[in-house]
Formats: C-alpha cells, structure tokens, sequence
C-alpha cells in the first residue's frame, strides 16, 4: 500500500456476507467494546507515561483495534494466541482484564511476569496466550510449533499470530510460513499492514503490491482484508481458522490500516506526509465501526455512547487498582528466570 493510497473508508462488505456472520447483537456491542477499550487503555498508557506511572515504555495500536477485536473474536477457547504489540484487544478477549494488563503496565507483584521483563511480554498458558518475543518474526515459528504441536495431539485448537508488514522482511516469516504450508498446520498469521516500519514507509521495505501475494509461493490461502473494517476482519478470520480446523492449513491474512499515532509514546512521527495523516483520520476504526453499526441497526448510537463511557469507568479501575496493588519483593528478582 503506497502511503498516499487510503482503503475503503465505508465497508466493502456486502449484504449477503454481513448476513453469513451469524453475529447477534450481543456480539456487536462487544465486538465495539473491546474496540473501545484497547483505544481507551493505550490513551491512558500514554498519560500515565508522561506522568511517570509506568515501567517501561508504552506503545499504542491506534489504528489496530479492528484488528485485534476482529481477529480474537474469531477464536475459540482451544485456540491458541501469540499476540504482538497492537494487539492487546486480543488479551482483554483472553482474559487478560485491563486491571491484569494495567498490573502488567505498572511491574505489579500481582502481574503475568511479576514485574519481570518487557510489559508487552506476557502471557498466560491457562488462558491460552503466548507472550510475545520482541524480536520481530520470533513469534511466526512459535505459532507453527504451537500448531504442530495442536495437529499432532490431535487437538482441534488453532495457533493465532500477527507480524508487522515490517517484520514480514525477516528470515523467521519464510521459516514459520514455510513449515506451517508443508506440514499443513492449523495456524493463522494476520499482517497488520498499518504502511510503516517506524520511520520506514512501505516502497522502501517491499516490493511487491501485496503482502499477501506471497501466500501463493508457499502453497496457502491467502487473503486481503480491510483491517479498519472489524466485521471484514472477524469473517476473514473466521473463515480461516474453519479451514484450518477442517484441516486445510494455514491462511495468511493481509489487514491494511493505519497507525493513527507515532511509532511509539516517544516518536512525535514527523516524517508521516501529511496526506497519511488525512487519511488515517478519515479511516479510524472506531468511527468507521460506528458508523457501520449504526447504519446496519446492530446498534444505535445511544448504546455504543454508553458502551464508551463505561469503557472510561473500566480504565479508571484498572488504573486504581494496579496502584494499589503491591510491587514485587526484592527477595524475588531472581526467581522465574533461566540464568542467574
Ligand atoms: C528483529 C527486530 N528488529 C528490530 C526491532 C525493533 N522494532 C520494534 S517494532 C519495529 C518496527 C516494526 O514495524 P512493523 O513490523 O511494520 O510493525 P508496526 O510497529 O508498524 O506495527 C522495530 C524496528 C525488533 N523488535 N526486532
Ligand atoms: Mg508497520
């Protein structure tokens, strides 16, 4: 995607596919509420940054949140997520309660790692997440050896993981996509296309005109989605995580959206042109889905209102309740670790 071409800005989904969903409008109202609550967590972080409240660094998936509401409502509580950092909508759909996440954020004694390395890096093997590896690419062969290891226990889960079109350059994503084809594992790998790498735009880290277009060579389904469209998002997935259960193998999925903020809290992200920036605007998930929803009768704007201001309440908690929670002990620094 040239940074200077914008996606649909109204769904492209036709009636009879939005009819295919079989969603109730239970799932919508949810479907918008992890939507809010990712933007509103990740608004939060980047204050509570500013104010000195968190350990470590913040990064936000503005931009990303169909992606991941999409993508992890698709799952079934078999199924196994390696998630990356746009995607925290993904962990609150696992179980990862923004008072857990928010514990995590703050180092708490009480968090997944205990206060322990990375605050993106967590997981929880009871609730089927994976903790993400910094290392970009790292995480494509852990969901094909989680999904090999799902086919041969005969296991009916399916291993959900995302890279960055970025991190699509890296040897790991040959590697991963490779073995998963030839061994026809029950996996599925979503490319956040959001157009940059940091301060790198798409014309200088690719080629090709889709990412996606490289499914062919390793021999699996491939398919392009709008990932600011949430129900485009959650049907793609849906469809592929059938096929894999049907055991038809791995999909590689490509969502296009925008990054709506810097690369990271500390990146002002001056070299964005500004044409981007229009379009970002004009292509932000959450009004997108508004909109959508509202025009489709899943919900009227009076209850996603309030479906938003609750998410405020929720954050308010989630931060309260982080600070009251205790910071580890000395005594355990080094226990949970390989090497001392
Ligand atoms: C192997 C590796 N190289 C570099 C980094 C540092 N890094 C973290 S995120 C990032 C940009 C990734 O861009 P992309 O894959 O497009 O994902 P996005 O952040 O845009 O969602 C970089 C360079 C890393 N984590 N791992
Ligand atoms: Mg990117």
């Amino acid at each position: 995607m040239s940074v200077e071409t914008a996606p649909v800005t109204e769904s492209d989904l036709r009636d009879d596919d939005l009819e295919d969903l079989r969603l109730s409008a239970k799932d919508y109202h949810e479907l918008y509420h992890i939507m809010c609550l990712q933007r509103e967590f990740e608004t939060r972080l980047y204050t509570l940054f500013k104010q000195g409240r968190l350990i470590g660094a913040a990064y936000a998936g503005a931009g990303h949140e169909a992606i991941a509401a999409g993508s992890g409502y698709a799952m079934a509580p078999q199924d196994v997520l390696v998630p990356l950092h746009r995607t925290i909508g993904t962990h609150f759909l696992r179980g990862h309660t923004p008072r857990i996440m928010m514990c995590q954020y703050m180092g708490r004694a009480n968090s997944p790692t205990g206060g322990k390395d990375g605050n993106m890096h967590c997981g929880d093997i009871e609730k089927n997440i994976i903790g993400m590896t910094s290392h970009l690419g790292a995480n494509i062969p852990t969901a094909a050896g989680i999904a090999l290891g799902l086919k041969l226990q005969k296991k009916d889960g399916v291993a959900l993981s995302f890279i960055g079109e970025g991190g699509t350059s890296i040897g790991d994503f040959h590697e991963g996509l490779n073995f998963a084809a030839v061994r026809k594992l029950p996996m599925v790998l979503i490319i956040e296309n959001n157009g940059f790498a940091y301060s790198t735009p798409t014309e200088l880290e690719y080629a090709c005109e889709n990412l996606v277009d490289r499914a062919e060579g390793y021999g699996m389904e491939g398919v392009l989605v709008d990932g600011t469209d949430v129900r485009a998002v959650y049907r793609a997935t849906k469809d592929a995580f059938a096929r894999a259960r049907a055991g038809a193998g791995p999909t590689l999925i490509e969502a296009k959206t925008y990054r709506l903020l810097g690369h990271s809290q500390q990146d002002p992200a001056k070299y964005v042109p500004q044409s981007y920036k229009d379009a970002a605007k004009q292509n932000d998930p959450l009004p997108k889905c508004e909109r959508d929803f509202v025009k489709s009768g899943y919900c009227t704007q009076d209850e996603m209102d309030v479906i938003k201001s609750n998410c405020v309440k929720e954050i308010d908690d989630a931060v309260a309740f982080a600070e009251s929670s205790p910071m580890p002990e000395p005594a355990e620094a080094l226990t949970g670790v390989y090497a001392v």
